[in-house]
């Protein structure tokens, strides 16, 4: 199997996030990515290559122009309003509030285009985004093209992310922008399963009102566990899209056995959905010893979950997402990449 990866996505650096009602050391760092690059690469699974440039296109496809904009204008605004280091948001357009017209100060522009204040932003996060979901789109086209499987090395994350906000450490909806790419390049319908600890509300909302991509997500329930405001299992989509989003929230400390269960349900949902690819946003945060999370999965379930989903028999992309318990990852993304590439043969 083949995997995606750019020394670009290591320029994103933060030092610092705010969580826990504290300022705190950042969890979301280059070494999560080193680490899990290495690991693929001494484990003989195949070759690490540079992802090819797309542009801004795919990008506009999922994401608004004016988001896009913020982004890409962030630094210049930052430093031109004198300031330095990284930014947060303390202000957001909370219901009454109005979004138009969008504020000229980068305060303002912080509150309007985030949810979060924990997801800090400095000079290269833009381009390092813009790296990964080249990633995201590289193994997207591999597999579209004939390969069974590929693995984009995505980092920064990106399921938080929606069309016009960042936040829980994503900017760019790595997933998202590979499954509108799958769908522009000819595929009926696809599926995307998110397997990370926290819900993928920006996934989910992007593709809502849609049919031809179903969104399918396991993850800490949201009355106890960030991010709080979506992720319910009476969220079923709407519209044209209504039967195709699931949710299968579980209870804090869940295990293999639980969390396996959750696996078949959404498993036997995407085979009656038949999509031409699976998309797997591929947290490792479910691990029993992640800092943030409190799931309880083994390394050896990581191999075990890879060989499930191999089962599924389907053309399938890997988009990493989050996992903090950084000396692990290696471990558990290989497994995880291994236990199906063994499954297929
Ligand atoms: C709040 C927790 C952010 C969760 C990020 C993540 N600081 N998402 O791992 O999948
Ligand atoms: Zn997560």
């Amino acid at each position: 199997m083949k995997t995606f990866f750019s020394e670009g996505q290591l320029a994103h650096n933060p030092t610092h996030e705010i969580s826990d009602g504290a300022l705190q050391p950042a969890v979301e760092i280059p070494a999560r990515a080193e680490i899990v690059r290495d690991h693929v690469a001494a484990a003989g699974l195949g070759p690490v290559l540079a992802p090819d440039e797309f542009g801004l296109d795919p990008l506009k496809r999922v994401h608004d122009p004016a988001y896009l904009d913020f982004l890409a204008s962030f630094w210049t605004r930052w430093t031109n309003a004198g300031r330095s280091g990284e930014a947060f948001p303390f202000v957001w357009p909370v219901r009454g509030l109005r979004t138009e017209p969008a504020p000229d100060h980068i305060d303002g522009l912080l509150g309007r285009f985030s949810f979060d204040a924990g997801t800090p932003m400095g000079e290269h996060t833009f381009a390092a985004a813009r790296d990964s979901a080249n990633a995201a789109l590289s193994a997207a086209r591999l597999v579209a093209g004939g390969e069974q499987a590929a693995f984009a090395l995505c980092r920064p994350p990106g399921h938080h992310a929606a069309a016009d906000y960042y936040g829980g450490y994503c900017f760019l909806n790595n997933a998202a922008i590979a499954a509108q790419w799958l769908i522009d390049a000819g595929a009926e319908r696809v599926a995307v399963l998110d397997v990370d600890y926290h819900h993928g509300n920006g996934t989910q909302s992007i593709f809502y009102e849609r049919a031809d991509v179903l969104f399918l997500s396991i993850h800490a329930d949201p009355r106890e566990e960030y991010p709080y405001f979506l992720g319910h299992a009476e969220e079923t989509g709407a519209g044209a899209g209504a039967g195709f989003t699931a949710n299968y929230p579980l209870e804090l400390g869940a295990d293999w056995t639980i969390w396996s269960a959750a696996l078949e349900a959404s498993l036997e949902r995407i085979a009656r959905h038949r999509p031409d690819t699976l998309i797997v946003s591929l947290g490792l945060d479910p691990y029993e010893r992640d800092p943030i999370s409190k799931f309880r999965l083994t390394s050896d379930d990581f191999t075990r979950m890879g060989a499930r989903l191999a089962a599924a028999g389907l053309p399938t992309v890997f988009v990493m997402e989050g996992g903090y318990a950084v000396d692990a990852l290696g471990v558990n993304c290989v497994n995880a990449l291994a236990g199906f590439a063994g499954q297929r043969g």
